[in-house]
């Protein structure tokens, strides 16, 4: 099925300078981006986009580490999209990943895990909704 999903890198994958290295995993995986761009997120965005973490304890480190920089958002889109992405990525805690994924290769903890990415096809159409408009999607 064709299937849109968004990616985040984090302020973590930010700083390491692995913007084009993440985007060429999923270029060569033949998924495409059909929506780029930076974003400032905020405390309000964060609570609806961490909806279910909100009562966990690392929730407040988690909003103010998303916080701390500009992160890159992308719409990743193809066959299997969501499924892909999550194995291009790996698991939350990047010592689970396997060698070659993102989290893995690039990632140190559970929280400083290099990217985000949506769990299901009803989260992707969440986050699109919360940080896109209709007119910055092209897929
Ligand atoms: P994923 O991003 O792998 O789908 P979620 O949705 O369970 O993981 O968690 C969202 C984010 O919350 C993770 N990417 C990670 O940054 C943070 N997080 C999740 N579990 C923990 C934890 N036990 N300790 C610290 N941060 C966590």
């Amino acid at each position: 099925m064709f299937e849109r999903t968004v990616v985040l890198i984090k302020p973590d994958g930010m700083k390491k300078r692995v913007i084009g290295e993440i985007i060429a995993r999923f270029e060569k995986a033949e998924l495409s981006i059909v929506g780029l761009k930076m974003v400032q997120l905020n405390q309000n965005i964060l609570d609806q986009w961490y909806a279910h973490h909100k009562d966990k304890p690392f929730f407040p480190e988690l909003s103010s580490f998303m916080m701390s920089s500009p992160v890159v958002a992308m719409i990743v889109a193809g066959e299997g999209a969501i499924q892909k992405v999550f194995d291009i990525c790996g698991p939350t805690d990047p010592a689970e990943a396997y060698p070659g994924t993102i989290r893995r290769d690039f990632g140190e903890s559970k929280g400083k895990n290099v990217v985000h990415r949506s769990d299901s096809l009803e989260a992707a159409e969440k986050e699109i909704g919360l940080l896109f408009s209709d007119d910055e999607v092209f897929a």
